[in-house]
């Protein structure tokens, strides 16, 4: 059995948490609410669990104006520049006859993301503009038609997949070039028939994604909060039980369709629609227990609020690798992958603060990835020099990111419902170098918590570092046999 989860299940500290994944809240019948209960078993969801690391890529004719247009700046999301008012809805459908992004080489964007540490990717195969990044033959409004010509996602996909890396296609439900896409819920007959028609068109796109993309095996959908796609509960799930027929292991998020009275992510009895939740956008959770046991992923943004190309960067807030790592950390903490998102030019270039980034994160996973990969959530009470991820039964990973000014690390050892045993650390050492690391008894408080503390130097690099800890569970009256182990 393994020991630390058992300890964790005595000590009642993950309870409440397995009981959410597995109860249904309240009974509101529903035919198109969520099919399943609890997290998703198969293997292709357990490797998507331990990714950890994914990179987002927001790419299409909105990279052109890169939020510019006549001399004046567009404060907003670049790729939203088509529905500001200073922007001709026809200047902006014309964009794609310039899109020719001579530098453009997916090679290279793999091997970069693959240096970041990143373990799967998502690519906006369409965003709202209706633009497509493949040759669809649905439409008219694709890469085929632009100088580039080439099948942009084809040639992404392949790049990506040979750096061992799966892909994941970003597909938007929203689609401002379509004749057919109603935003309200269609009234007239007339709406209704053209409605009939998008319906198709999506169908249509998504099967032939799946179909020319024999290796994707996710599809990150968006842009569905819309009315009229809302009222399509029914036939959406049919389509989501199409796709996912057509390619076994397939993983779709909660932002796909909704339940039969409306309701997104979580349907009417409070359940996750869907593999993993996606209601993190450019936010966190804090605990565990906002996150109901569910898988979940939170797609990042560098700036503020820019996923397309904007070239003035000066307008926000910008982050920094250090508080991206700590994303990652906590993220993964928390039983969740973070999504970092880049926004590449019209040429094809990734921006020199993405590709700093890049660099940075990758530089500190080549040392520390062992803290994210696989990892998930310790219950282990969060201090505050970081995050504890804890992989398999009994090793632990502290990533400190506030170095204590004592330059101890303190942890609070769980407490066993079962008074007889207590938990010592057997081994603890420093990712880093490798060298061991000092535990000692760090007393009790009146709780009668115990407490070990770590020495922990400051780390020259003055990047984030990992204290690696191998716990066990034994007989506290047979403690003395292990005080080697702590000083
Ligand atoms: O409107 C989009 C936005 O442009 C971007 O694509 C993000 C990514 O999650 N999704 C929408 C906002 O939720």
């Amino acid at each position: 059995m393994k020991k630390i989860i058992s300890i964790l299940l005595l000590c009642g500290l993950f309870a409440g948490t397995l009981a959410a994944q597995n109860t249904r809240r309240t009974s509101v019948p529903l035919q198109h609410g969520a099919h399943r209960l609890g997290p998703r078993t198969d293997a292709y969801m357990q490797k998507w669990r331990e990714h950890g690391l994914g990179q987002f890529i927001h790419w299409g004719v909105y990279a052109i104006p890169g939020g510019h247009w006549n001399g004046e700046t567009y404060r907003g999301a670049a790729e939203w520049i088509r529905s500001w008012n200073k922007m001709p809805k026809a200047d902006y459908d014309q964009l794609y006859k310039q899109f020719n992004p001579k530098n453009f080489n997916a090679k290279q964007w793999a091997r970069q993301a693959k240096e970041m540490g990143a373990k799967y990717m998502i690519i906006t195969t369409k965003h709202h503009d209706g633009f497509c990044l493949w040759p669809s033959k649905y439409t008219d409004y694709t890469i085929a038609n632009t100088p580039y010509k080439k099948d942009i996602i084809k040639e992404l996909v392949e790049a990506y997949n040979a750096e061992g890396i799966d892909v994941t296609l970003y597909f938007s439900i929203i689609d401002w070039n379509h004749k057919g896409y109603r935003s309200a819920a269609p009234k007239t007959e007339a709406d209704k028939a053209a409605y009939e028609e998008f319906k198709q068109f999506t169908r249509n796109q998504l099967m032939e994604l799946l179909t020319n993309y024999p290796t994707v095996n996710g599809l990150w959908f968006d842009g569905s909060w819309d009315r009229a796609w809302i009222e399509q509960a029914p036939w959406v799930d049919e389509l989501e039980g199409e796709l996912r027929a057509f390619r076994p292991g397939l993983i779709i998020g909660s932002r796909f369709r909704a339940d039969d009275h409306g309701k997104r992510h979580y349907d009417s009895n409070g359940d996750l629609i869907g593999d993993y939740d996606q209601t993190w956008e450019r936010n966190m959770p804090e605990t565990l227990k906002e996150l109901n046991g569910v898988d979940w992923d939170c797609v990042m943004t560098i700036p503020e609020n820019q996923w397309g190309y904007h070239s003035d960067w000066s307008l926000t807030y910008v982050k920094q690798p250090y508080e991206l790592i700590e994303m990652l950390v906590k993220a993964v903490s928390l039983n969740g992958n973070l999504v970092l998102n880049f926004g590449p030019d019209g040429n094809g270039n990734i921006r020199p603060e993405e590709a700093h980034i890049a660099k940075e994160i990758g530089t500190w996973m080549q040392v520390n990835s062992e803290a994210v990969y696989g990892c998930k959530n310790s219950p282990w009470e969060k201090q505050g020099w970081g995050y504890y991820t804890q992989k398999g039964d009994n090793r632990l990973y502290l990533t400190v990111f506030n170095q204590p000014l004592n330059n101890k690390v303190r942890v609070k050892v769980p407490k066993c419902a079962d008074d007889k045993k207590i938990v010592i650390v057997e081994k603890a050492w420093f990712l880093a170098d490798k060298k061991a690391a000092v535990v000692k008894n760090g007393g009790r408080d009146k709780y009668g918590n115990v407490y070990y503390d770590i020495d922990s130097p400051v780390f020259k690099t003055g990047s984030p570092y990992v204290i690696v800890l191998e716990v066990r569970e034994v007989d506290k009256d047979k403690k003395d046999e292990y005080q080697q182990a702590i000083m």
